[in-house]
């Protein structure tokens, strides 16, 4: 791969909390990942460790990153194995939630991921913007991207993370969002609180260039080769196909 930024060590980390208003870094991946998407985080796990300084990885079962990641992966063994895919999703809000109440700091540069998305190119400069949280497709009719998103922590992200998780089960109880294939509660529960509830100053990222995604392989790749995002969501498990992961970052470069 070309185009991608070093590692940043632990002793950047502190410079950038001291000027944290003229550096523009990621500092720090927030992700959860369950045992059966693990094949997933083998794929996207280098270029996770190249575009932040740490990564925060919440998991159902004790994984161990490779030895050369082993000091920028911190594995937090949150949550039971197993689960359906309708308690798997609801892990994310959960994870994020746990991230900023226990660990995150005033100011910490964030980005919250999902295990099937693949970090191209450094996209710290996401936050030469000001915001508190950056989305995707707030721009579209589609519901906001809950898989990925940009955030300055302050005691407005968390109270807006504890929204998102009361929500969630709010609509899961009520049966709202609860259909496979189709935008889940916890999806719902973020655009619901990203566009009316207008919690955080908010701006939106381009999907095609950092949450680059479509439902018809052909078309994705034509998208792909078109835009050259920075970051690409694999759909429908296209992440376990060779042959479409292959195609997919050649047509990035
Ligand atoms: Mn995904």
């Amino acid at each position: 791969m070309k185009r991608t930024s070093k590692p940043l060590t632990p002793g950047r980390v502190d410079a950038a909390a001291k000027h944290a208003n003229s550096d523009a870094q990621l500092e720090t991946i927030i992700a959860y990942c369950s045992q059966d998407y693990q094949d997933a985080l083998a794929l996207v796990l280098d270029g996770w460790c190249r575009a932040a300084s740490k990564v925060i990885l919440y998991t159902n079962w004790p994984y161990s990153p490779p030895p050369k990641h082993a000091k920028q992966v911190d594995v937090q063994v949150y949550f039971e194995r197993g689960g359906d895919w309708l308690q798997q999703i609801g892990r994310r809000p959960v994870a994020a939630l746990h991230y900023a109440t226990e660990l995150a700091r005033d100011g910490e540069r964030l980005l919250f991921i999902d295990a099937d998305c693949y970090i191209l190119r450094p996209v710290h400069e996401v936050f030469q913007q000001s915001f508190s949280l950056a989305v995707s497709r707030l721009d579209t009719n589609k519901t906001v991207t809950c898989g990925l998103w940009f955030a300055r922590y302050s005691e407005r992200l968390l109270k807006f993370l504890q929204r998102w998780h009361e929500l969630s089960q709010a609509y899961r109880l009520s049966g709202k969002g609860v259909v496979a294939h189709r935008p889940a509660y916890e999806q719902l529960a973020f655009d619901e609180l990203v566009r009316q509830a207008n919690l955080l100053p908010t701006v939106n990222i381009p999907w095609q260039q950092y949450n680059c995604e479509d439902d018809h392989r052909q078309l994705m790749l034509a998208l792909i080769q078109q835009h050259k995002p920075s970051i690409i969501h694999f759909k429908c498990q296209w992440f376990r196909s060779p042959d479409f992961v292959t195609a997919a970052l050649r047509a990035a470069q």
